[in-house]
């Protein structure tokens, strides 16, 4: 069933195993009981933009304080083997948009503010907020998209009733300015121009949202920018300026100054957006995810783990994650379960009690059991591809391929990835290099891409 074709009709939907009709363009559901309306949780989604595995206090952080996250961690469960699905960040967002490997929408690479200004995923393809949307949920997204420039691609025709922020990679979070020097700043599918910091509009906004929303369920997805550069705190000047100007840029120790504020900043409006649910008594209905899009470049810290933003090295793709649900999610919780970014799709969904459309395949897996029973996941072998690089990862086993070199590395006695054993483990690389090939075959038909 093509999902986007049926939209402006009354479709059959699957809510809870019960098949209901629901009137898809607007949203609003037909004959649901009133009991199924009190099972859909209210769902906040919180991304950083380059934050590294050494990046957080509760994740070893000695330099920056992140007492917010931390709380979180402390009172839910902590992921020590999240991944996003690439180490930049249009790919990472179109999985997680859509709850498929991104190679599947053809967003391989980075939606770049100068060159790819008339690309983006492809309408057709869906999005959780769609499926949630259509669960009756209302959505909103307040921060950075990164998968489209034009209005056509723009996240109120993905599923998001409402939007504020920024469509290109990075703005300047005082000026608002993108690289290539286009204002960027957008609510809905207009630009319209808004004084402040960047971290601090996404954190007013999203407040706002829930606030708004409070009696109805609601799917609030924040992508934060920090501490992605331009490295500006609240005090900074502007970096970019109308006109094509430039202003000061911050070099040396100021950008380590300026990064620990960006994480800080952004760990307090966490913090602001917890209170608010709590303040709302919301805490017990509400599914609170935080993770990374990507590892941590130089300017940041990936822990022990090798590699930065852009590799296939743990570094670049191994973040820190943290899920929050009081009386579902045991506090205190640590998991070693192998996640990836596309997992959130079909846990959303599920939390929701809605199903995907018939005939979506998501890559994705459901995680609803294993935060709340502990239960196990399913052995599955996990995909990354990036430019020239490909890993593989299958228990503790990783394949590494860049460029010309076969790695092999054992990730449980070996985090750091410091010792090759693609010589002594030949039969184990021709296992996982058989497997990435038929995966390769298989992504890429069908591609869909924008261009
Ligand atoms: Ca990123």
């Amino acid at each position: 069933m093509n999902f986007k074709m049926n939209r402006r009709e009354f479709i059959k939907f699957a809510i809870g195993g019960t098949a209901v009709v629901v009137m898809s363009n607007y949203g609003c559901s037909v004959g649901e009981s009133s009991k199924a309306i009190t099972k859909r949780p209210n769902i906040i989604l919180i991304m950083a933009d380059d934050l590294g595995y050494g990046d957080v206090g509760c994740y070893g952080s000695k330099k920056i304080q992140t007492p917010n996250i931390d709380a979180l961690a402390r009172g839910g469960m902590k992921f020590t083997d999240y991944h996003s699905n690439c180490p930049v960040c249009s790919p990472t967002r179109a999985a997680l948009l859509t709850g498929r490997y991104q190679q599947r929408c053809g967003i391989e690479g980075v939606v770049t503010a100068a060159k790819h200004r008339h690309t983006g995923m492809a309408l057709e393809e869906v999005t959780f907020a769609e499926v949630l949307k259509e669960r009756g949920y209302v959505t909103g997204i307040f921060g950075k998209w990164h998968v489209g420039y034009n209005a056509e691609f723009n996240p109120a025709r993905q599923g998001f009733d409402e939007f504020i922020g920024y469509v290109s990679g990075n703005v300047d979070y005082h000026s608002h300015i993108d690289q290539a020097g286009f204002e960027d700043w957008w609510k809905n599918c207009e630009k319209v121009p808004e004084e402040g910091y960047c971290t601090d509009l996404i954190t007013k906004h999203g407040i706002d949202f829930i606030e708004r929303h409070k009696d109805e369920p609601f799917c609030l997805y924040l992508p934060h920018e920090a501490p992605h550069y331009p490295y500006q705190g609240r005090e900074d000047p502007p970096e970019r300026l109308s006109g094509g100007r430039k202003g000061r840029k911050a070099k040396g120790k100021e950008i380590v100054r300026a990064y620990k504020e960006m994480v800080e900043v952004m760990d307090e409006g966490i913090g602001r957006i917890v209170e608010t649910v709590r303040r709302l008594g919301l805490e017990r209905k509400t599914f609170i995810f935080f993770c990374s899009d990507n590892g941590a470049t130089r300017n940041g810290s990936n822990g022990i783990l090798s590699g930065y933003k852009g590799s296939l090295w743990e570094g670049g793709h191994r973040v820190p994650a943290v899920a929050y649900w009081p009386g579902r999610i045991k506090a205190g919780t640590i998991t070693d379960e192998t996640v990836l970014g596309m997992d959130l799709f079909a846990t959303m969904a599920s939390i929701a009690g809605a199903k995907p459309p018939a005939g979506l395949r998501l890559d994705g897996v459901d995680l609803l059991g294993m935060l709340t029973e502990d239960r196990k996941l399913p052995e599955r072998t996990l995909f990354w591809r990036y430019r020239k690089e490909k890993a593989v990862r299958k228990g503790p086993w990783k394949l590494l391929l860049q460029r010309n070199q076969v790695k092999l590395y054992n990730l449980d006695e070996d985090l750091a990835e410091k010792k090759n054993l693609a010589k002594t483990r030949p039969a184990m690389v021709k296992k996982l290099e058989d497997e990435l090939s038929a995966w390769e075959q298989e992504v890429s038909a069908g591609v869909k891409l924008r261009a």
